[in-house]
C-alpha cells in the first residue's frame, strides 16, 4: 500500500439536494482563539485541504463541505469551519443542518428525543440548532441564525450587458443582492441557468465595483458573492422561488439559509413580512426550507431579526479520503 500524505474521514449528507461534505477527522485543530480566527488561518495556510476535498476530482462545481473542529467557546458543543468550491464562508446555513444531521445520525451528541439542541461555534457566532429525532433519525432541523438585516433598499449599479440593475441588499450571514428574476428579463426556467448565472456574475462584479457592502460591525465580512433572483411560487404571497447565484457560478441547490435569512429580514424591512408569517422558500431544483422570525434586534444602527430556518437532510455514506504521493492533482482542479 502506498504512503498517503494525508487521511481525512468525512460523512457524505445532503441538505434539500445540496451536498456537505462533513470531516470528522484527519484535520487536526485549526489554531486560533475563535472559530473566526480559525477560518482565517485556515484560508491562509491550509486551503489546500478545502482545494483536495472541493475540487475535482473528488468534488465539483457545487461542492460544499463543513470541517468540525472542538468548540472555542465554553458554551458550545462542537465549532465548524465551512468549506465549499468558493471559499470558506462565514456562515452556512444548508451546511449547518446537514452537520447537525450528522451530529446525530452518528451520535456524535448526546441525543435526546423528541429534540436535540446543539450549540455551534461557528465563524459568524454562537448557532443553536434544534434536531427533531424520532428513532434516532434527523426528520428536520431548525437553525437559529445570526442576526440578520436589510442593509440597503433600492440600490442600482450599471452591469455591463445588462444595464441599470436594481437590488436590495441584506445579509443573513453572508450578504446577497436580492431582485427579482424578471427584472432582468429572464425567466424562472431550467434552460435559463447559463444566462442566470452569467448575470448573476456580472451583477455582483458591479456591486463589489460600485456598491461594496461592509457588515456594521465587522468590518472584514465585506462583498457581495451571492445573487438571490426571486421568482413568485404558486402557494400565495408567503410562497417564493429562487435561483442563487454564486460566485464563481453556481445554483445553490438547497434554498440557501442563509439567503433565506436575508431574505427574511428584506421582507420584514418592506413591511412583506411579520412574527408568526412562514416563508416557503423553494429551490432552484423544487426543495424547500421554511423560516420565521424568532425575535428582532440591532447590527450597528440597523433594525435586524433573529431568523430561524427549518430544512432536512440525509446522509448518503462515509468516506476516507487519502492522497497518493504521486497523485498529479493533490490540490484538485476546477474546469
Ligand atoms: O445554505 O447558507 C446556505 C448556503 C450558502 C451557500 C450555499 N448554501
Amino acid at each position: 500500500m502506498k504512503a498517503s500524505l494525508r487521511t481525512v474521514t468525512t460523512v457524505e449528507s445532503h441538505t434539500e439536494g445540496m451536498p456537505t461534505r462533513v470531516v470528522t477527522s484527519g484535520v487536526g485543530e485549526i489554531p486560533g482563539d475563535t472559530m473566526f480566527a480559525r477560518r482565517q488561518y485556515f484560508m491562509d495556510h491550509m486551503d489546500e485541504i478545502r482545494q483536495w476535498l472541493m475540487f475535482e476530482p473528488r468534488g465539483h462545481s457545487a461542492m460544499s463541505g463543513a470541517i468540525l473542529q472542538q468548540p472555542t467557546r465554553k458554551d458550545a458543543d462542537w465549532g465548524v469551519v465551512y468549506i465549499e468550491v468558493s471559499g470558506c464562508l462565514p456562515m452556512c446555513g444548508h451546511g449547518t443542518i446537514g452537520v447537525a444531521t450528522v451530529l446525530v445520525e452518528k451520535g456524535l451528541v448526546d441525543v435526546v428525543e423528541p429534540i436535540t439542541t446543539i450549540r455551534l461555534d461557528t465563524p459568524a457566532g454562537l448557532v443553536v440548532v434544534e434536531v427533531l429525532v424520532r428513532d434516532g433519525k434527523a426528520c428536520n432541523v431548525t437553525l437559529t441564525n445570526v442576526p440578520s438585516f436589510a442593509y440597503q433598499l433600492d440600490q442600482s449599479v450599471e452591469v455591463l450587458g445588462i444595464g441599470n440593475v436594481v437590488y436590495d441588499m441584506a445579509f443573513g450571514g453572508n450578504f446577497y443582492a436580492i431582485l427579482p428574476l424578471e427584472s432582468i428579463g429572464i425567466s424562472f426556467e431550467r434552460s435559463q441557468g447559463q444566462a442566470i448565472l452569467a448575470a448573476g456574475l456580472a451583477i455582483s462584479a458591479a456591486i463589489n465595483r460600485q456598491n461594496l457592502p461592509i457588515h456594521p460591525e465587522n468590518s472584514e465580512i465585506s462583498g457581495c458573492h451571492h445573487i438571490d433572483f426571486i421568482a413568485p411560487g404558486e402557494n400565495g404571497p408567503l410562497h417564493w422561488r429562487n435561483a442563487m447565484a454564486i460566485y464563481p457560478g453556481w445554483f445553490d441547490r438547497s434554498p440557501c439559509g442563509t439567503g433565506t435569512s436575508a431574505r427574511l429580514a428584506q421582507m420584514v424591512a418592506r413591511g412583506q413580512f411579520s412574527e408568526g408569517d412562514v416563508l416557503i422558500n423553494e429551490s432552484w431544483i423544487g426543495s424547500q426550507f421554511e423560516g420565521r422570525i424568532a425575535g428582532r434586534t440591532t447590527v450597528g444602527d440597523l433594525p435586524a431579526i433573529i431568523p430561524t430556518i427549518t430544512g432536512r437532510a440525509w446522509i448518503m455514506g462515509e468516506s476516507v479520503w487519502t492522497l497518493d504521493p504521486t497523485d498529479p492533482f493533490p490540490n484538485g482542479f476546477v474546469v
